[in-house]
C-alpha cells in the first residue's frame, strides 16, 4: 500500500514536471508570435489612398485589406521594388483581384524567410491616382 503511494506521488511530481515544462515552452514562444496589421483601402474621407500607406511588420505577420471607400480595389507588389527584385515572391503576395465590398477584404502573410527590406504596392485601378503603399518588414 505504500509503496502505492509513494508510485502515485511520483507519478503526480512527473506530471507537474511535465507540466512546468509545457507551460514555459509557451510562453517562451509567446513574444515571437506572429501579429496582423490592417490596411484600409480607400480613406474615410473617400481619397484614393492606403491607410496607413506605410506599415512595418516582421516575417511571418499578417496583413489584412479591408475594402473601405471607393472600391473596386486590389494590391499588386511591384517586383521591381522589393528585396531582391524577387518576381515570384512579388506575385505570391499580390492579390490581383478586385475587391467590390466594403467591409470584405483578404489577409496576406509574410513568409517567415521573407527578405528584410521594403516591399512597395499599388492598387492598379488607381495606381496612377497614388493609390500606392509600403510594408516595411524587420530584419
Ligand atoms: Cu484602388
Amino acid at each position: 500500500m505504500k509503496q502505492i503511494k509513494s508510485l502515485t506521488k511520483s507519478l503526480y511530481l512527473t506530471l507537474f514536471a511535465a507540466l512546468l515544462v509545457i507551460g514555459s515552452f509557451f510562453a517562451a514562444a509567446d513574444p515571437a508570435a506572429a501579429d496582423t496589421v490592417t490596411i484600409k483601402m480607400g480613406a474615410d474621407n473617400g481619397m484614393l489612398q492606403f491607410v496607413p500607406a506605410e506599415v512595418t511588420v516582421k516575417p511571418g505577420d499578417t496583413v489584412k485589406f479591408l475594402v473601405n471607400k471607393v472600391p473596386p480595389h486590389n494590391v499588386v507588389f511591384d517586383d521591381k521594388a522589393i528585396p531582391g527584385q524577387d518576381k515570384a515572391l512579388a506575385k505570391s503576395l499580390s492579390h490581383p483581384n478586385m475587391e467590390m465590398t466594403p467591409g470584405q477584404g483578404f489577409e496576406v502573410t509574410i513568409p517567415k524567410d521573407a527578405p528584410a527590406g521594403s516591399y512597395s504596392y499599388y492598387c492598379a485601378p488607381h495606381r496612377t491616382a497614388g493609390m500606392v503603399g509600403k510594408i516595411n518588414v524587420a530584419g
